[in-house]
């Protein structure tokens, strides 16, 4: 049974999502440019509540002042009349030549500088319509080659990139937090900040890095072989998940962009429960947006473009619903105790005792039979059937 959504349930997608004209490397587009205007009445009529865009795809690149009023007021009347809104803004620093090599880190001071002030406007936007989060994807930061990229100067001018805008956001008072976006490679061969946990350290490194955080996405840590739910769970740890890109990955290979929950379903359920429910434990939670970046086949017409948006916010409602049941269900919560899955919060050392104190503790090390501890299954496989189950709707 599908399900539809309400505004309530926080569903945005990007522009360049239903707007994808499914132009690929091998292929010229299989669908007809779409009218922003009518992308955004169409979103709403499914249910969805934001529309995101990176800014060329609302004013395409090179217009001039009063083309990009024009578009912007027909932009804002739309909103206006559907009630839609715009949580997140972004970026295209990938697109035009001028950024073959780059923005915040092509070798060219020229290029860079004009990045910056690419981004530097945008932010402007961004404040203007009300976005709370500005995501930055550096596709074209990296390289083919290692010896064409001087590795301490591109993370020192990334690092520069990234406080210069945070410290403008700052300065004009935008209620506006950065989310990093990573990704491994694509359209690069390698791209800086891979992985969640490469960027979690870079943000460390920032002067302004109070107001950075991260936008993981679904199929750039699974491309780099990596599990996204603990990648998110990182990322919620360190206070860093401002954002997420939902979509759908099927294992290692090139950006698939497949609907959420069409490449690794179980995984796409325990993000889901993570999102919704949040950690066993507690602790923080994930409130922003539920956005989808996905594309939708290039085998659609726009019928299929429509049916995949959909498609995105059922599945995602039905893992919740799924998620939820699994929660509430007395034989899950026997298998989580008998999986000892909550003693892990427990600290490891008791309250107030000191390193001497565990020292000294000879039933902690001396007293041990570290044979007969080791006898005891976890049972954790029945414990996933249980998701398994959950997931397939069966219990
Ligand atoms: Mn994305």
């Amino acid at each position: 049974m599908t399900r539809r959504p309400a505004p309530s349930d926080k569903f945005s997608f990007g522009l360049w999502t239903i707007g994808w004209q499914a132009r690929d490397q091998f292929g010229d587009a299989t669908r007809a440019p779409l009218d922003p205007v009518h992308a955004v009445h169409q979103l709403a009529e499914l249910g969805a509540w934001g529309i995101t865009f990176h800014d060329d795809d609302l004013v395409p690149f090179g217009s001039t002042a009063a083309e990009r009023d024009d578009i912007l007021t027909r932009f804002r009347a739309a909103l206006d009349a559907t009630g839609l809104v715009v949580p997140m803004v972004t970026t295209n620093t990938f697109t035009h030549p001028i950024f073959k090599d780059g923005a915040f880190t092509s070798n060219r001071r020229d290029v860079r500088r004009y990045g910056l002030r690419k981004v530097l406007r945008n932010v402007d936007l961004a404040a203007d319509l009300g976005a709370q989060t500005f995501v930055m994807w550096g596709g074209r930061e990296g390289a083919e080659y290692d010896g064409v990229k001087d590795q301490r100067a591109a993370l020192d001018r990334y690092r520069e990139g990234i406080d210069t805008v945070a410290s403008y956001i700052k300065s004009q008072g935008y209620d506006l937090r950065i989310a990093i976006e990573p990704k491994p490679n694509e359209p690069r061969g390698d791209i800086l900040l891979p992985t969640v946990g490469h960027a979690l350290g870079f943000i460390a490194q920032l002067e302004h890095g109070d107001i950075v955080g991260l936008n993981p996405e679904v199929g750039h840590e699974q491309m780099a072989g990596l599990n996204y739910t603990s990648g998110i769970a990182q990322a919620l740890w360190s206070d860093k998940l401002f954002h997420i890109d939902l979509n759908g990955q099927r294992s290692i290979k090139y950006d698939q962009d497949l609907c959420f929950g069409h490449g690794d379903l179980l995984s796409a359920f325990f993000t889901v429960d993570l999102v919704e429910n949040g950690f066993l434990s507690g602790g923080p939670r994930y409130e922003g947006p539920r956005h989808f970046d996905y594309k939708p086949s290039r085998t659609e017409d726009y019928d299929g473009v429509w049916a995949s948006a959909a498609a995105n916010m059922s599945t995602y409602l039905l893992l919740k619903d799924r998620a939820a049941a699994y929660r509430a269900d007395p034989e899950v919560q026997a298998a989580i105790a008998a999986s000892r899955v909550l003693e892990l919060a427990e600290p490891t050392m008791a309250p107030g005792e000191t390193l001497a104190d565990l020292l000294a503790d000879h039933t902690a090390y001396e007293d041990v039979d570290p044979d007969a501890v080791a006898e005891a299954g976890y049972a954790f496989v029945a414990l996933n059937q249980l998701a398994v189950e959950h997931a397939l709707g069966a219990r």
